[in-house]
C-alpha cells in the first residue's frame, strides 16, 4: 500500500516534470512587445576591454577572437583539409542540358582510402561562355539527383530521410526521387545568368541525424580513446560548413570556375551552415543566408520564434555541446548572430527572411545583418545601406544585404533572382 503510495507520488512528479518540459518547447514567441530586453556584444570591443579603431586590429586581433568563441560555445571545431584528401572525376558531360552546359561530377576522397568517406560535387558550367565563370556553391537536402530531372546525374546511395513524396524509401533515394527538389534550384536561370552551380548533398558528411557524432566525417576527426564527444567539438553544422570548405578546396582547382568569385549559398540549417563557412573561410567571396534563423542570422538574445533552448532540444547534434548552456540564457552567450555575419566582413553577405517565417524570427535576421554594419564601415565598405527593416520585396543591395518577401519558409526563384542581382553588383567589386 505505502509503496504503491510512493509509486504514485513518482508518477505525478514525472509528469509534472514531462509537462513542464513540454511547455517549455512548446513556449514560443511571436509577440514583438514580448521581446526582453536585451544588450548586444560589442564586436569591436577586445576581450581585454580595448576599443577597436583600425581595420588591422579588427583583421589581426578581434576577428580571430570571435571565430574562436564561435567554435568553443557555439559550432564546434573541426581541423583543417586532411593531408589525403584527393579528388577523382567521376564524370564530365560537355553537352548536358540540351548543350546548354558542362555537366561535371567530382568526388572528394577525404582519404587516400578509396572506399572511405566522400562527398560527390555536381557542377553545372555555362556553356558557351568565356570560362573561368563565377559559381554558386550550396549544400542540398535531398540528394544532387533531386535538383534537377537530368538524367546524367549520379543518384545518392547515401543514408536519407524516409519521405514517400520524394521516393525516399528504406533511408534510401529511388530513380523515383530525381528532379523532386527541382522547384528549389533553378539551374537554367542560373546558367543563363552567366553563373555555374554546385551542390553536394549534406548527408554526404554527416546523416542529420543524432548518433553521437559518430557517423559522416567526424569518425574523421575524433580521439578514438574518446567514448564521448568534447564539448567544443563541431557538431553537424560545423561538418556541414567543413564540407563546404572541401568543396572550395575542389574550385581551386578547377581552371573553368573563377575561385575569386565564389558565393556559398544555403537555406534553413543549411543558411546557417553556409553562414558559418562563409565566416570561417575567406575564400568565399560571397555569402547568402536563406531564412536561416535561430543559430544562423537571427539574433538568439530576441528569443523571438525558435530559441536556442528549442533548437537544442531538437537537434542536439547540430552545435557542440558547450552550446546547451546557454539554453534560456541567452544573455551569457559571449556573443550572437550579428558577430558571425561580421566575420564575413568585409566581403558581401545577403540575408533573406520570409513574412510568414515568424519561427526563423525575420525582425531578428535584419537586425543581426544591420549590427554587423560597425564592422563593415570600419572596413571601407557601405555597410547596410537601410536603417529599418525594408518593405517586402524591397530589396536592400549594400554590402550588407537583405530582403524580406511574402510568404513561408522556402526558397522561391524571387530569392534566387535577388541572390543573382546581388551577385551580379557585388561580384564585380571583387578584384583578381
Ligand atoms: C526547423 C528548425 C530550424 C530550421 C529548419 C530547417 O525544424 O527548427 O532551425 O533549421 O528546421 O532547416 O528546415
Amino acid at each position: 500500500m505505502y509503496i504503491r503510495h510512493k509509486y504514485k507520488i513518482l508518477l505525478t512528479f514525472l509528469i509534472m516534470l514531462l509537462s513542464a518540459v513540454v511547455a517549455q518547447a512548446l513556449d514560443v514567441n511571436y509577440d514583438e512587445s514580448k521581446v526582453p530586453e536585451y544588450t548586444l556584444p560589442d564586436p569591436l570591443l577586445l576581450a581585454d576591454g580595448s576599443k577597436v579603431t583600425d581595420a588591422n586590429t579588427w583583421l589581426r586581433r578581434r576577428r580571430p577572437e570571435i571565430l574562436r568563441l564561435f567554435e568553443q560555445h557555439v559550432y564546434g571545431k573541426l581541423p583543417p583539409r586532411p593531408d589525403g584528401m584527393n579528388f577523382t572525376v567521376a564524370s564530365v558531360d560537355t553537352e548536358a542540358l540540351d548543350s546548354k552546359a558542362t555537366r561535371r561530377q567530382i568526388s572528394v576522397h577525404f582519404t587516400p582510402n578509396k572506399d572511405g568517406p566522400k562527398m560527390d560535387i555536381l557542377i553545372y558550367i555555362p556553356n558557351h561562355r568565356p570560362r573561368p565563370v563565377p559559381l554558386f556553391l550550396g549544400l542540398n537536402f535531398y540528394g544532387n539527383h533531386s535538383i534537377h530531372t537530368d538524367p546524367g546525374i549520379n543518384l545518392s546511395k547515401q543514408w536519407m530521410r524516409d519521405n514517400k513524396d520524394y521516393g525516399v524509401l528504406n533511408n534510401r533515394a529511388t530513380e523515383a526521387s530525381r528532379g523532386v527538389r527541382a522547384r528549389r534550384w533553378p539551374v537554367e536561370v542560373i546558367l543563363q545568368r552567366g553563373y555555374a552551380i554546385a551542390t553536394i548533398y549534406y548527408g554526404d558528411l554527416d546523416p542529420d541525424f543524432d548518433d553521437g557524432f559518430k557517423n559522416g566525417v567526424h569518425p574523421l576527426f575524433c580521439n578514438e580513446s574518446r567514448t564521448k564527444p568534447a564539448t567544443d567539438q563541431a557538431g553537424s553544422i560545423g561538418a556541414w560548413a567543413w564540407g563546404l570548405s572541401r568543396a572550395m578546396d575542389y574550385l581551386q582547382t578547377d581552371r573553368d570556375i573563377d575561385n575569386k568569385r565564389v558565393a556559398v549559398m544555403g537555406h534553413s540549417r543549411l543558411g546557417k551552415t553556409a553562414l558559418w563557412a562563409g565566416a570561417q573561410d575567406e575564400r568565399f567571396a560571397l555569402v547568402i543566408s536563406n531564412e536561416s534563423g535561430c543559430g544562423g542570422a537571427a539574433l538568439s538574445r530576441r528569443r523571438f520564434g525558435e530559441t536556442v533552448a528549442h533548437i537544442n532540444t531538437s537537434f542536439p547534434h547540430w552545435f557542440c555541446d558547450n552550446f546547451n548552456k546557454y539554453n534560456s540564457a541567452e544573455d551569457n552567450l559571449p556573443v550572437d548572430q550579428h558577430m558571425l555575419i561580421a566575420l564575413i566582413a568585409p566581403r558581401p553577405v545577403y540575408i533573406a527572411s520570409a513574412a510568414e517565417d515568424l519561427w526563423a524570427d525575420p525582425r531578428g535576421e535584419f537586425l543581426a545583418a544591420k549590427h554587423a554594419d560597425a564592422v563593415y564601415r570600419l572596413l571601407g565598405t557601405d555597410g547596410m545601406a537601410a536603417n529599418e527593416m525594408p518593405a517586402l520585396e524591397k530589396p536592400v543591395t549594400s554590402t550588407i544585404g537583405y530582403h524580406i518577401r511574402p510568404g513561408k519558409h522556402d526558397v522561391t526563384l524571387y530569392d534566387w533572382q535577388r541572390f543573382l542581382d546581388f551577385a551580379d553588383i557585388q561580384l564585380k567589386r571583387v578584384t583578381k
